[in-house]
C-alpha cells in the first residue's frame, strides 16, 4: 500500500483520515500518541515540522520517487488532485461555488484555527486585556460568519456539497474544543450547529474519528464541551 497517513491523537491530522475514507482511498494507519501533550518522537523523525499530520506516498506518481508531506492544506490537496480525482475541491467551472470554497478552505487554516491558537497562548491571562478581549472578539466575529454562511448554503460551507473547506474548518469547530472549551448559543450558532450534526452523520466521518480516536469517542458537536483529559492533567 504506498500511501501512509500519520495521526496523532485528538489533533489537526483528524482532517487527512476524515478526507481519505470521503475519497474512499486504500492507505496504512499510523497512530502517534501524544507525549505528553507535544509531538512524540515518531513523528518528529517523519518530518521536520515535527506535527501532525504527516502523509508519505511511496510511490508518487507525481515524482516517482516517495513524497513525505507535512501541513494539512498540502496533504489534502495532493490527496485530492493525485489520487482523488480532484474530487471535493471544485474548479472555476463550478462558478460560484468555486469562490465560495477557495475563501473557505483558506479560511480554515489561515485565519480560523490561530484564532484558538491566540486563545489557547493567552490562556490565565487578564480577560480584560486588550490581546484577551480583541481575540475574544475575533472568535465572536468568525462564529458568526460561520453561522451566517451556513444559513445562506443550509447544507456545507461552499455550498450544497462537501468540499474539502468542511474538512479543513471541522477540527477546529469540534475537537479543537477539547483543548479550548469554546461554547455555542444555541440560538446564535443554530446553523453552525446544524452543520456539525450533518457532518456528523456522514458515514466517512462517523469511520474517521472511530479511527483516529477509538470507538467510544464522541465528536464535540453540541453546544458545550469539557476539557479533554490531557488538559486536565494538572503538570499540565
Ligand atoms: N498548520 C499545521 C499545524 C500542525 C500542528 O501544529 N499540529 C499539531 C497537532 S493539532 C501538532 O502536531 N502539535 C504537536 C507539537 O507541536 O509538538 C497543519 O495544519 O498541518
Amino acid at each position: 500500500m504506498p500511501l501512509t497517513l500519520h495521526h496523532m491523537g485528538l489533533s489537526q491530522s483528524e482532517r487527512i483520515i476524515w478526507l481519505a475514507e470521503e475519497l474512499g482511498l486504500d492507505y496504512q494507519y499510523v497512530h502517534h500518541k501524544r507525549d505528553p501533550i507535544f509531538a512524540p518522537k515518531s513523528l518528529k523523525d517523519l518530518h521536520p515540522a515535527g506535527t501532525a499530520p504527516v502523509m508519505e506516498d511511496d510511490s508518487s506518481p507525481v515524482t516517482g520517487s516517495k513524497v513525505v508531506l507535512g501541513e494539512s492544506g498540502a496533504i489534502c490537496d495532493y490527496l485530492i488532485a493525485v489520487h482523488g480525482n480532484g474530487r471535493l475541491a471544485p474548479t472555476p467551472k463550478d462558478g460560484a461555488t468555486y469562490t465560495h470554497f477557495l475563501e473557505w478552505y483558506h479560511f480554515a487554516n489561515g485565519s480560523f484555527q490561530p484564532t484558538f491558537l491566540r486563545i489557547m497562548m493567552t490562556r490565565g491571562a487578564d480577560p480584560s486585556s486588550p490581546v484577551v478581549v480583541s481575540t475574544m472578539a475575533k472568535l465572536d466575529q468568525h462564529l458568526t460568519m460561520i453561522n451566517v454562511r451556513l444559513a445562506e448554503t443550509g447544507a456545507y460551507l461552499a455550498g450544497e456539497d462537501l468540499t474539502a473547506a468542511d474538512i479543513m474548518i471541522l477540527f477546529s469547530l469540534t475537537t479543537m474544543r477539547g483543548f479550548i472549551p469554546v461554547e455555542y448559543d444555541t440560538e446564535k450558532h443554530k446553523h453552525l450547529l446544524a452543520y456539525l450534526k450533518r457532518v456528523s452523520e456522514r458515514p466517512a466521518y462517523q469511520k474517521a474519528m472511530k479511527i483516529c480516536e477509538g470507538e467510544e469517542f464522541e465528536p464535540l458537536i453540541g453546544a458545550k464541551v469539557e476539557l479533554c483529559s490531557i488538559m486536565r492533567k494538572p503538570t499540565l
